[in-house]
């Protein structure tokens, strides 16, 4: 499903008569989430607007992402100013933005610029494409309709978007378009090799021995063919490692031949589960976590849970995987 053009051209005009904007990216961002962000946002910048980029709480350091150009536009949630215009960019619905409250319900426009096949179009202008492998795809293409100059900085954001969505150009959504989109980026000058070293190569031993703790306790369930993991507060703190650090972890996990679905659960401070999920199979992980009050794609999805005992967490991702298995069209 293509973007409508006319949908562009008003995305276009309202970034033209904007003075000011704010580029929002969703609740624990991921990479195609901090370098849709920053890609853009240095885009706007060069077309002389004032611009400031965020992300709803909790906010840890950008950590494998600090290397991105452009971090001079980031506020806290709590400073965003008052502004015309805000740009959502890798958000499903408004709910990945709530916690971003400064702005809602004022007489604002939100340009929403997404992938997920569940987006609910709750923008005045929605950029959508189920069919693009990151929304860091999206903006280069678009960048030229939305009035935008790409350049250098904003090609290396948007790359580190395009490899995190596409687990390094190897998930079923990696099409011919994203790796030439790739190859013509790093004809701009950005450096595969750099990038690599920044986002996949730069772990802590620490870290590295939290994965060789959640791999030794991992279980297979063969009969669902779910391989699971989880990190309790007390590992986090045993091993010193934030949230964001663990965004790979479940990689670890879908190594495993023949299983069909990978879940890691993580507790949070607040008392409940993150849960990441990742299919391997027919099986929709996307539905699961939009019935448990999350979202993301076919093979790869999240939410969070309001269970505060992993292992209750678990049984309810069960109960759910047995259903969706059962009415997999429903
Ligand atoms: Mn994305």
């Amino acid at each position: 499903m293509a973007i409508e053009s006319s949908e562009v051209e008003k995305a276009a005009a309202l970034i033209k008569d904007c003075k000011e904007v704010l580029v929002v990216a969703h609740e624990y961002p991921d990479g195609d989430a901090v370098g849709s962000m920053m890609g853009i946002s240095l885009m706007l910048e060069k077309a002389g607007k004032k611009v400031h980029c965020s992300w709803p709480e909790p906010i840890e350091s950008p950590g494998r992402y600090c290397f991105l150009p452009g971090w001079h536009m980031f506020v806290m949630p709590a400073e965003i100013p008052d502004v015309q215009l805000v740009i959502a960019v890798d958000c499903s619905s408004i709910e990945r933005i709530k916690g971003i409250k400064r702005w809602l319900g004022k007489d604002i426009k939100i340009i929403n610029i997404d992938h997920h096949p569940d987006n609910t179009f709750f923008g005045h202008v929605n950029l959508v494409n189920p069919g693009a492998s990151a929304v860091a795809e999206i903006l280069y293409l678009g960048a030229g309709g939305l009035g935008l100059d790409l350049g250098e900085e904003a090609a290396l954001c948007l790359y580190v978007g395009i490899l995190t969505d596409t687990g390094r150009f190897q998930f079923s959504n990696t099409s011919d378009t994203t790796l030439r989109v790739a190859s013509e980026m790093v004809g701009m000058g950005v450096d595969p090799n750099l990038v690599y070293q920044n986002v996949y190569q730069s772990d802590s031993l620490q870290y590295l021995r939290l994965c060789g703790h959640v791999l030794s306790n991992a279980v297979f369930e063969e009969d669902l063919g779910l391989i699971h993991g989880s990190v309790t507060r007390e590992e986090m703190k045993h091993w010193n490692v934030s949230m964001d650090e663990m965004e790979d972890l479940i990689d670890y996990l879908r190594a495993l031949k023949g299983h069909r679905i990978a879940a890691l659960f993580k507790e949070l401070e607040s008392g409940r589960t993150r849960v990441s999920l990742r299919s391997k199979s027919e099986l929709d992980v996307g539905k699961i976590a939009r019935l448990l009050g999350g979202g993301g794609h076919r093979a790869a999805a999240a939410y969070t849970s309001e269970k505060n005992r992993i292992d209750e967490a678990l049984a309810e991702l069960r109960r759910e995987i047995a259903e969706v298995g059962r009415n997999p069209g429903g």
